[in-house]
């Protein structure tokens, strides 16, 4: 199947320029494309996942994927999609968040393959030394003023304000994919639909320079249902890195996709057949409670993001929160599965009274509350129902010498840290 059908299928393809022509060139043999990505923290997140699989996509479909990592252009800032001027990050920091980017980047495709290897950029190589006088008089000359204000993401800032630093990054965008078409045979950019007008502004000027032929390509943006920000959660932005969002909580934010949400997601970041898809949209609207497609989904990605190792931890994980069995985990597992949870320290202490360790953790309010709550039967001390209120804990009762695991009702937990 076709690469655009397939993006088509999957409801990938926002926007593209002359897809006639792009089909025909697709269709003549291979070529380069390639996607940037600033450091403008010291890691990717879900929304980033979408182009860098979408790179991944074309690299399965014979196509050589160029990552570019804006080491320049995250020095200057892009306005595309922001309402307000960001603020200059010190060099170090972002020389040190593009390290980490481009590591990350690197997971996601084959750089050793003979025949179409990825191939790793970054822009600093080029912006980093070019000299303001020739940039203005050979590059600059091709921008009209009016062609910059005419792209929205300058048009919806004149208002709220723009300095000329972050007015002038379609510049360096476009002079990028220059700079690849001219010297890496790279003849298309993508990207998500909020980088339309720097694609097109950078395939104007490859016409303009070299008389160059090049295509653009858009994914849509992610959105949910209800309408909320995809890829943040109540616990913040959802990260690649494993040290800012564990694999478990990576699993979990997949596994808790709405059934208005799970196809569109399952299209968009996995690479399962169009069969299996179809399979998954019909359980969905015949079983939604059996939550198959978001088991799917949440293995699948995690797979992807963080290796099967990892992954089935994570199943693991879930599975004995969800059942009651936390004493199955390894010490490593229960930290990932209690890192969220409401926790409370407790110091030199030979025993602790249940009723104060319930208020000292949060999972009672007071100690009548911690009364009825153990009389109702709604407590678990490490798995094990707890029905005296005269109970005292002593540190035998720790698990891995440290932890109390607290549960209240079918799923609620806390934990108590016992040193
Ligand atoms: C720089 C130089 C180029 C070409 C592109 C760029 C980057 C581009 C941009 N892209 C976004 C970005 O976000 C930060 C990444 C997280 C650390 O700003 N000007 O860098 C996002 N991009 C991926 C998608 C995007 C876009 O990396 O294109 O649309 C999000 O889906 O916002 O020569």
């Amino acid at each position: 199947m076709h690469i655009l059908d397939d993006l088509r299928f999957r409801g990938l393809l926002y926007q593209v320029t002359e897809e006639e022509e792009l089909v025909k060139r697709l269709d003549e043999g291979s070529i380069s494309l390639y996607i940037g990505f600033d450091p403008t923290a010291d890691s990717l997140h879900v929304g980033s996942l979408l182009p860098i699989l979408g790179l991944r996509r074309f690299q399965l479909a014979g196509h050589k994927p160029i990552p570019l990592v804006g080491g320049g252009t995250g020095l200057i800032g892009d306005p595309s999609g922001k309402t307000t001027e960001r603020s200059l990050n010190p060099v170090e920091v972002i020389d040190a968040w593009t390290q980490k980017i481009r590591l990350q980047l690197e997971q996601f495709l084959d750089f050793d393959t003979k025949v179409n290897p990825a191939r790793m950029v970054n822009n600093y190589q080029w912006l980093g030394n070019v000299g303001l006088i020739n940039f203005l008089r050979d590059i600059g000359k091709h921008f009209t003023v009016s062609y910059m204000l005419g792209k929205d993401a300058v048009k919806t800032r004149l208002e709220s304000g723009i300095s000329f630093t972050e007015f002038s990054y379609m510049i360096l965008q476009s002079y990028d994919f220059l700079q690849l078409y001219e010297n890496y045979h790279c003849e298309m950019q993508a990207g998500g639909s909020d980088q339309w007008g720097n694609i097109v502004s950078g395939i104007d000027l490859i016409r303009k320079v070299c008389g160059g032929k090049a295509y653009g390509l858009t994914f849509p943006l992610v959105t949910k249902a209800d309408g909320t920000k995809f890829g943040k959660t109540e616990g913040g932005t959802i990260w690649l890195d494993a040290e800012k969002t564990s694999p478990y909580q990576f699993y979990q934010f997949w596994i808790n996709s709405d059934d208005a949400d799970v196809v569109k997601y399952i299209k968009y970041f996995t690479f399962l057949s169009h069969g299996e898809i179809m399979d998954l949209e019909e359980e969905v609207s015949k079983r939604p409670e059996k939550r198959t497609a978001q088991r799917v989904l949440a293995s699948e990605v995690t797979d992807l993001v963080h290796g099967k190792e990892a992954r089935m931890k994570a199943e693991k994980i879930s599975h004995a929160l969800f059942y009651g069995n936390i004493k199955d985990l390894a010490e490593d597992e229960m930290e990932q599965a209690l890192r969220d949870v409401p926790s409370a320290e407790v110091r030199d202490k030979r025993e602790l009274d249940v009723l104060e360790l319930l208020i000292l953790c949060g999972a009672s309010s007071s100690k009548r509350q911690a009364r009825e709550d153990i009389r109702s039967g709604a407590i678990y001390i490490n798995d094990q129902n707890v029905n005296d209120q005269q109970k005292v804990l002593s540190p035998e009762d720790r698990l891995f010498g440290k932890y109390l695991v607290v549960r209240r009702g079918k799923k609620k937990y806390f934990l108590i840290k016992w040193f």
